[in-house]
């Protein structure tokens, strides 16, 4: 395996390319020690996992998509980011833990779990108690995970259009079960036309979000 040694280019987007083919040439070091040098350039946790590996990841999509990537190798670089992720979890959060918390997940079939993943991180450091259920979770996993927590907040990712039926029919089951959950749904195929028993459904933008979702539960 090549020695690595990280060095950030001024670009994003030359970031992002530099990273994918010193993966493709067997590098497995690089996703990690590239987040770690951006922690220490000063970016934040969620810095790092939305200008860094949700592109990288992206940018992965789109060169399977055209062919230029096995599924192999998909999957090689999603393993080093969901690692990269685990490891930015770890930082501590920089303000008081709030009293508020929220069970994060994904509806039954939707395996694209790394949005979820964020979701917690960037809830986690804003002071939030985060249950993440991870991909793919039953109804009746969400309710014993709201009943055996504090949790008043169910945000939902949804990557891919397959998925946004059984993300708005666990939606409405939850709100019927649970009349008091705060239910927010966000991802690439998040839609508020087909999950309209949601109380707020983003697209790709975290940030606005969760500011969104902390003026409505937060004071
Ligand atoms: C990794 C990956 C996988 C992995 C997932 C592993 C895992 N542990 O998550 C695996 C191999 C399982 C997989 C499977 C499939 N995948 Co896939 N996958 C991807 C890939 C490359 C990256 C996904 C990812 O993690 N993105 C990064 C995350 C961080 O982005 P994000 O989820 O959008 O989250 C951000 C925001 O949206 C927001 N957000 C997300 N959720 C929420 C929730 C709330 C509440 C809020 C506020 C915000 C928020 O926060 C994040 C900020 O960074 C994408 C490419 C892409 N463009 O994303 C394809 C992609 C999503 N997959 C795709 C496809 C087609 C599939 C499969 C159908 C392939 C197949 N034939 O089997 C299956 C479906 C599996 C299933 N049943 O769900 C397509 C979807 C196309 C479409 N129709 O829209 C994509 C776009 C690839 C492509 N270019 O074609 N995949």
């Amino acid at each position: 395996m090549p020695a690595s040694t990280t060095t950030l280019t001024p670009s994003g987007a030359d970031l992002i390319s530099t990273t994918l083919q010193r993966v493709l040439a067997g590098d497995e070091q690089v996703v990690g020690q590239t987040t770690q040098a951006l922690l220490r350039s000063g970016l934040d946790p969620v810095g790092v996992a939305i200008t860094f590996l949700d592109p990288l990841l992206v940018e992965t999509g789109r060169q399977w998509q055209t062919g230029h990537l096995s599924v192999t190798q998909e999957h090689v670089i999603t393993a080093l980011c969901t690692g990269a992720l685990d490891v930015l979890a770890h930082e501590p959060a920089p303000g008081r833990r709030k009293a508020v918390s929220a069970v994060v997940g994904c509806a039954h079939g939707e395996r694209h779990a790394l949005g979820a993943k964020i979701v917690s991180l960037a809830l986690r450091q804003r002071g939030w108690t985060v249950t993440d259920l991870g991909p793919s979770a039953t109804a009746e996993e969400f309710l014993d995970a709201v009943r055996s927590s504090t949790a008043r907040v169910v945000a939902l990712s949804v990557a891919t259009p397959q998925r946004v039926p059984a993300t708005a029919a666990l939606v409405a089951q939850l709100k019927d079960q649970e009349p008091g959950l705060y239910m927010i749904v966000g991802g690439r195929a998040a839609d508020p036309a087909l999950i309209p028993a949601a109380d707020l459904v983003v697209g790709r933008d975290l940030d606005r979000a969760l500011d969104a979702l902390e003026g409505d539960e937060v004071d």
